[in-house]
C-alpha cells in the first residue's frame, strides 16, 4: 500500500534510500513471574478486541485498579537506552496476532516503563551548542485517534521528562473522537491524578481527522511556539531548546527534528551509532508522496556546520515546531482535508512559496513508531491521501499538476471539494510560483518533461513500449516491454535527460551482464547516480538507443509483451529502432 509514511531508509516507488543501521542488541524477555497469568490478559485482549471499543464508565477506585494492573506488567529497566527486546515465544506469537490489529507490538510496549531512557542519538557536536536563557515557551500538541494506551502515555512522559519545566507551557492532548474505552474515563482520571495542570485534554465532538484535530489543538494552545507530535513518540535529551532557539532567531522558520525510528516489533530506538551526523531531508514524488533524500552538496556547503539548521524542501508532517502566531498567519492548514495524508506537502509548499522556510534542526531528535498500516478507520473508506493531495496540487503546483494527474488520472473525475479559500490565501500572501519553488528550493528534483531531450512512451516497430512492468516499487528492477498503452500512463513514461540518462523519476536504465550463460546484457533500472558511465545513452541517427559504456543497443529480442529488455550488438534491425512520443532535441 502506498498509504503510509516510510521511515528514512525505506524504498518508496523508485527512490532508494539507505540509512545506516546501528547494531542490534536483542534481549529475550520472559513473562513477569510475579503476575498470575500475563498471557491471559493478551489472549483476552485479542478475543475481546471489539468489545474494548464499547464505552463504559467506572468509579475512580476502579480506574485506579486498572492503572495499577497496567503497572504490574511493567518490567523495570526493560528497553532502557533504547535496546531491542524480544518476547519469549508464547508471548511473541500472541504479539504477532495483536500486531495485525495494532500495527505494533503492544505486549512489549505495555512492559516497557513509560519513562524509559532514550539513547543520546545526537551528533556529539550538539553537546557544545549554547542556547539563550530566555527562550519562547512551547505548547506540545499530541493528537490521537484510538491510539493504544502505553505508547500514548509514554509519549506524554517522554515530553515532560525530556523538557525543561519553564519552557514547556502545556501539553494538549486532542482526542479525535476515539471509541476505545481506555481513552475515555480512564484517560481523564489518569491525567487528573498523574499530571494535573500541565496536561489538558481536548475532546472533539466528531471524528475530524488529523488535520482538523491539529487545528483544534492549536486553537486551545497558549504557548509561544506550537510543537506537534504523533501519539507514539519518544524524545531525546535536549530536544526542545534547539527548536525554540531557532524560532527565536527566525520567526518564519518551520522546524522539524530528526525523526529516529522506534522499531514497531522490538521497540529498539534505532539510529546510526557510527554516523550520528547522518540524516535525510524531505522530498516528494510526482505521484504526491513524501520521500526522504540525502542532503545535497550545495546545502551541506550553505549550512556550514552539520548541526546547523538544514533546509528541507518538504517535511514528513507529524513532528514539527512553528511560532504560534506564524502558524495562523501562514494559513494554518486546509481545513477541508480529511483523516490522513497530504497536509504535510501542502504546508511544505505553502511555507516555502509564501516566504517562510522549512528546516531540519539536527540537534533535536525524536523517535517515532513507524507502523505498516493505520490501526484506525477511514470513514467511508475514502482515499483521503489522494483527495487531499489533489486539493494541494490544485492550489500550489500550477501547471506541474500535469505530472501528478499523469499518475492519478482517476482523481480528475472525483469531487475534491471547494478550494477557493485556499486559492484566496495564496493570493493574499502573494506567494511565489511552484516553478520558483522547484528552481530555488528543490533544484535536484527531476522534472520528467522539462530540460530533457525526449519524453513519453518509447515504442518500437512492433508497437511494444518500454514499461516498468509494475516492478518499480523495488529499488532495482529489470526493465521490460509491454504493448503500448493508448494513453501515456505512468508505467510507460520515460525521459531521456540532457545528460543522456534513460530514466524515470529516480531510477536510470543501466546495463548489467548476466551471471550465467548465455551472458546476455540485461537492462536494469537502478538509482540514478548522475555520473554518466553505464547510465548514459544516446539516440543514434537511425533511432537506436546506444548505451555509451558498452556500445550496445537497446533490443527487444523477445517479441512478447511482458518480457525483459536486453542490449545487443547494434544492427539496423527494426527491433532496435525506438520512437519517443516527444522529441525536444533532434
Ligand atoms: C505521517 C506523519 C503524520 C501525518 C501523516 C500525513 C510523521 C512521523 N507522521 O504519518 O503525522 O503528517 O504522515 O498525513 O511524520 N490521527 C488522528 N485522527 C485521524 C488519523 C490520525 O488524530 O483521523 C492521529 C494519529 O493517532 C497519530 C497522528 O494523527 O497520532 C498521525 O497518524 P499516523 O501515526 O497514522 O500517521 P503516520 O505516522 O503514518
Ligand atoms: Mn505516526
Amino acid at each position: 500500500s502506498t498509504n503510509k509514511i516510510l521511515k528514512s531508509g525505506q524504498v518508496f516507488e523508485e527512490s532508494l534510500q539507505i540509512g545506516p543501521q546501528g547494531p542490534k542488541i536483542l534481549k529475550v524477555i520472559k513473562s513477569n513471574p510475579s503476575h498470575s497469568s500475563p498471557l491471559k490478559r493478551y489472549t483476552n485482549m485479542l478475543e475481546k478486541y471489539n468489545e474494548s471499543f464499547a464505552s463504559k464508565s467506572y468509579t475512580s477506585e476502579e480506574y485506579e485498579n486498572m492503572i495499577q494492573e497496567d503497572e504490574a506488567y511493567i518490567i523495570p529497566g526493560l528497553g532502557d537506552g533504547g535496546v531491542a527486546v524480544e518476547l519469549d515465544s508464547e508471548e511473541a506469537a500472541l504479539a504477532q496476532k495483536l500486531m495485525k490489529k495494532e500495527a505494533f507490538n503492544i505486549i512489549l510496549s505495555d512492559k516497557i516503563p513509560y519513562n524509559r531512557k532514550t539513547p543520546d542519538s545526537r551528533n556529539p557536536l550538539c553537546k557544545r551548542r549554547k542556547y539563550d536563557e530566555d527562550l519562547p515557551n512551547a505548547s506540545v500538541v499530541i493528537i490521537f485517534n484510538n491510539e493504544a494506551w502505553s505508547p500514548l502515555i509514554r509519549t506524554v512522559y517522554s515530553v515532560i521528562n525530556g523538557s525543561p519545566k519553564h519552557l514547556l507551557k502545556e501539553i494538549i492532548l486532542v482526542d479525535d473522537k476515539s471509541d476505545r474505552a481506555v481513552l475515555q474515563g480512564k484517560l481523564e482520571y489518569y491525567i487528573r491524578t498523574r499530571f494535573p495542570s500541565l496536561v489538558r485534554l481536548v475532546r472533539l465532538p466528531e471524528r475530524s481527522g488529523l488535520i482538523r484535530a491539529r487545528l483544534a489543538g492549536a486553537r486551545a494552545a497558549t504557548g509561544d511556539v506550537l510543537i506537534f507530535l504523533d501519539s507514539h513518540c519518544e524524545v531525546v535529551e535536549d530536544w526542545l531548546r534547539p527548536l525554540l532557539q531557532r524560532i527565536k532567531e527566525k520567526r518564519t522558520a518551520v522546524l522539524v527534528p530528526i525523526i529516529d525510528v522506534i522499531d514497531d516489533q522490538t521497540f529498539e530506538y534505532s539510529y546510526s551509532k557510527s554516523a550520528p551526523e547522518f540524516f535525510q531531508i524531505g522530498g516528494f514524488t510526482w505521484s504526491g508522496h513524501f520521500t526522504w533524500f540525502n542532503i545535497p552538496p550545495e546545502e551541506e556547503k550553505r549550512r556550514q556546520s552539520p548541526v546547523a539548521p538544514t533546509r528541507s524542501p518538504t517535511m514528513a508532517g507529524g513532528l514539527f515546531a512553528i511560532d504560534r502566531n506564524y502558524f495562523w498567519e501562514i494559513g494554518s492548514y486546509d481545513e477541508q482535508m480529511d483523516v490522513w495524508g497530504g497536509e504535510n506537502l501542502e504546508m511544505s509548499f505553502r511555507v516555502w512559496q509564501c516566504g517562510g522556510s522549512l528546516e531540519t534542526i539536527p540537534c533535536s531528535r525524536v523517535g517515532h513508531i513507524f507502523r505498516d498500516f493505520h490501526p484506525y478507520k477511514f470513514p467511508g473508506g475514502k482515499d483521503t491521501h489522494g483527495i487531499n493531495t489533489a486539493r494541494l496540487v490544485e492550489v500550489w503546483m500550477d501547471s506541474y499538476k500535469r505530472l501528478f494527474y499523469m499518475h492519478r488520472p482517476d482523481l480528475l473525475n472525483i469531487d475534491i471539494g471547494d478550494i477557493s479559500d485556499r486559492k484566496e490565501l495564496r493570493e493574499r500572501l502573494k506567494c511565489k510560483s511552484f516553478k520558483w519553488y522547484l528552481e530555488n528550493i528543490y533544484p535536484q528534483k527531476f522534472i520528467l518533461d522539462e530540460n530533457v531531450q525526449a519524453y513519453g512512451r518509447v515504442r518500437n516497430n512492433l508497437n511494444l513500449c518500454l514499461d516498468h512492468l509494475q516492478r518499480s516499487s523495488k529499488s532495482q528492477y529489470d526493465l521490460g516491454i509491454y504493448s503500448c498503452h493508448t494513453a501515456l500512463t505512468a508505467s510507460q513514461y520515460f525521459s531521456l535527460s540532457k545528460t543522456g540518462e534513460l530514466r524515470r523519476e529516480e531510477n536510470c536504465a543501466e546495463v548489467q551482464r548476466e551471471k550465467s550463460p548465455p551472458y546476455q546484457h540485461k537492462v536494469v533500472m537502478y538509482k540514478c547516480h548522475g555520473l554518466r558511465g553505464n547510465q548514459e545513452w544516446k539516440i543514434s541517427p537511425v533511432k537506436q538507443m546506444v548505451n555509451q559504456q558498452t556500445g550496445l543497443c537497446l533490443e527487444s529480442a523477445s517479441l512478447t509483451s511482458g518480457s525483459d529488455l536486453y542490449v545487443a550488438a547494434c544492427s539496423e534491425s527494426s527491433s532496435q529502432q525506438w520512437h519517443w512520443d516527444h522529441m525536444l532535441i533532434t
